[in-house]
């Protein structure tokens, strides 16, 4: 009796076991999960602690630079930039859009509604020359996805934005705060998350 009963619980949590293996080895599985977080309940690729990602606090700034154009500036030189912090950036026109965030590994947070300041807008206000791509820097050391460049083409797209907010609150950690880029038709890894800097600049020069 004491065998069958063992056997019989081993059965259950064998089961189990396997359900549970199952479901977190399922083909659109992303490698972590944020739990009980309400609208920001969709998958998360590397979650805050993993990459190394302190709480970030009032002191944050994002620091933009930018670029005259080459034709401008003989010493090609970048403009001083300036820094932003995430008050003056919800202070500036905000723009929403509705975008999956589609990984290579296969999996996607589905669509998810994106608050924030354009690239573009934010290219004007540090002066960066027409047809400049961008340079994203994130908090993270070290890793492959701490930084990302986007062509003038994604630095100009209406739907390329520094998402300050999703589903209507401010980003969770998992999911970059205090600033992360969200940009359409491109995969995952260029939609940094804890973005500290970003750099425009000016488009290639076409040697004679
Ligand atoms: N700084 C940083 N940004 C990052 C990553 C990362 O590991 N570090 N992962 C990238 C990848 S590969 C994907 S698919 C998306 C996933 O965004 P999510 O974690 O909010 O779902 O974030 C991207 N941004
Ligand atoms: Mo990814």
């Amino acid at each position: 009796m004491v065998a069958a009963g063992s056997l019989a619980l081993l059965g259950l949590s064998v089961g189990q076991t396997i359900g549970g293996a199952t479901r977190s080895s399922a083909l659109l599985a992303p490698r972590g999960q944020e739990r009980g977080k309400g609208l920001a309940d969709f998958p998360v690729n590397k979650t805050a602690a993993e990459a190394g990602i302190g709480e970030v606090g009032d002191g944050w700034r994002l620091e933009l630079k930018g670029a005259a154009s080459p034709g401008m500036s003989s010493s090609g030189m970048s403009s001083p930039g300036m820094s932003l912090s995430r008050a003056q950036l919800l202070a500036l026109p905000q723009y929403t859009t509705r975008l999956p965030i589609a990984c290579v590994e296969g999996w996607s947070t589905g669509v998810q509604t994106w608050t924030g300041v354009r690239l573009a807008d934010l290219a004007a206000l540090v002066g960066a020359a027409p047809g400049a791509s961008l340079f994203v820097e994130s908090l993270q050391r070290g890793g492959g996805f701490g930084s990302a460049t986007l062509s003038p083409g994604q630095v100009g797209a209406p739907d390329a934005l520094l998402a300050l907010r999703v589903n209507g609150a401010d980003l969770t950690a998992d999911h970059g705060f205090p600033a992360r880029v969200v940009v359409p038709a491109l995969p995952g890894v260029h939609n940094t998350k804890w973005v500290a800097r970003m750099t425009f600049r000016p488009a290639a020069v076409a040697l004679p």
